[in-house]
């Protein structure tokens, strides 16, 4: 089948996805760094129309101001040549040992005023390069003992840092939106904001919440035991859905990390079906980037991380082509149908119904016959088959 991924796609990569050195807690890195410029280029060719990074991604920590201006300058030049751009940035809080403890919610507040620092930094380079979405992984924000973390305590310092951001933001008129991306563990114990759920809530807490959504992560909650595409929907349902990480994950475990859809497949086209026709009309839900935050297997060389970056734009595309088949099926309509799926969006009560009203409908209690509505069958087997049958191209 012909896939062919465009611009309009919206497919973007992290540097440290295709330039990850396979480094992993029992073993050395198996492939060398890759130059940020060339990974620019081979992701243009790739298909991708953006490129995201952490600011220890393209700059070494701790680089004087001359060697950081040199990349910088490479690096736009090679965004110009390419025509790639940056719609996302976010900042390293996790690898030096300063944020063993965490960033924002280190016990040591002199760590803490220094993450604040490292942030409002990318965000100048950000705001430099057009970036408009900062993502805020907290990976280190956590702790493995309950008694070392007063997680009160933790949560006001991540709030009055977030805030400090967007006020940032505000007043140097970047304009970003922030995307909290939540994940229950690893590589701390218990990470803090560790689901969707709890990073929506903890938005509300904001000075500026609709400044706040989240960039949930597809093994992270499957690492959960989480379903992925209810927990988007539920993002969409209240305008949170700010960004997205795509890769792949075999249920709880370690975070594999892998190419979109070789985790749970069936998973992943639900996923599509939601981003692409699960808006009004079937229109797409979403219209951000597509974002691969993946890692090419410690196994391969260099050949085989450009092979899964073009496998995560085919596995997208085949996906989002096996979902417009699926939607298009008079078979699957008619199932769809049966199983009442579309009869959820009439809502419940009649157009200006009270409880008054409802309490004087004898068909809705006292004449309905409860025994006759338990007996039916919804057919949600059929259709899960006939779902099934068209990812597997069977149809
Ligand atoms: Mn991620």
């Amino acid at each position: 089948m012909s896939v062919q991924a465009t611009r309009d796609d919206k497919f973007s990569f992290g540097l440290w996805t295709v330039g990850w050195q396979a480094r992993d807690p029992f073993g050395d890195a198996t492939r060398p760094a890759l130059d940020p410029v060339e990974a620019v280029h081979k992701l243009a060719e790739v298909g991708a129309y953006g490129i995201t990074f952490h600011d220890d991604d393209l700059v070494p920590f701790g680089a004087d101001a001359q060697t950081r201006d040199g990349i910088v300058a490479g690096f736009k030049k090679a965004l110009d040549e390419t025509g790639l751009i940056v719609p996302m940035i976010t900042t390293n809080l996790f690898t030096h040992p300063v944020f063993k403890d965490g960033g924002f919610t280190s016990n040591d507040r002199s760590v803490r005023r220094y993450a604040l620092r490292k942030v409002l930094r990318q965000m100048d380079l950000g705001a430099e390069l057009g970036a408009k979405t900062l993502v805020l992984w907290g990976g280190r924000e956590g702790a493995e003992y309950d008694s070392a973390k007063d997680v009160q305590a933790a949560l006001d310092r991540y709030r009055e840092a977030l805030n400090l951001l967007a006020q940032y933001s505000e007043d140097r008129g970047y304009g970003f939106r922030f995307a909290i991306e939540p994940k229950p563990n690893e590589p701390r114990g218990d990470i803090l904001l560790p689901t969707a759920g709890h990073a929506i809530a903890f938005t509300q807490e904001l000075d500026r919440p609709e400044l706040f959504g989240i960039n949930p992560e597809v093994g992270h909650e499957q690492m959960a035991g989480l379903n992925f595409t209810q927990g988007i929907a539920q993002a969409l349902w209240h305008g949170k859905l700010f960004h997205i990480d795509l890769n792949g994950q075999h249920g709880p475990k370690y975070d594999q990390d892998l190419v979109f859809g070789h985790g749970d497949l069936l998973s992943a086209f639900s996923l599509v079906d939601l981003l692409e026709n699960g808006g009004v009309d079937g229109a797409p839900a979403y219209d951000g980037p597509r974002h691969f935050d993946y890692k090419p297997s410690r196994t391969e060389d260099f050949t085989g991380v450009w092979e899964s970056a073009k496998a995560n734009i085919r596995m997208y595309l085949l996906l989002k082509e096996r979902a417009k088949a699926f939607r298009a099926d008079p078979e699957v309509q008619e199932a769809l149908a049966a199983a009442k799926v579309a009869e959820l969006g009439t809502p419940t009560l009649n157009a200006g119904e009270t409880y008054t009203d409802l309490l004087a409908d004898r068909s809705a209690f006292e004449d309905y016959d409860a025994d006759a509505a338990g007996a039916q069958g919804y057919g949600f087997v059929k259709l899960n088959q006939l779902a099934i049958e068209h990812v597997l191209g069977a149809r």
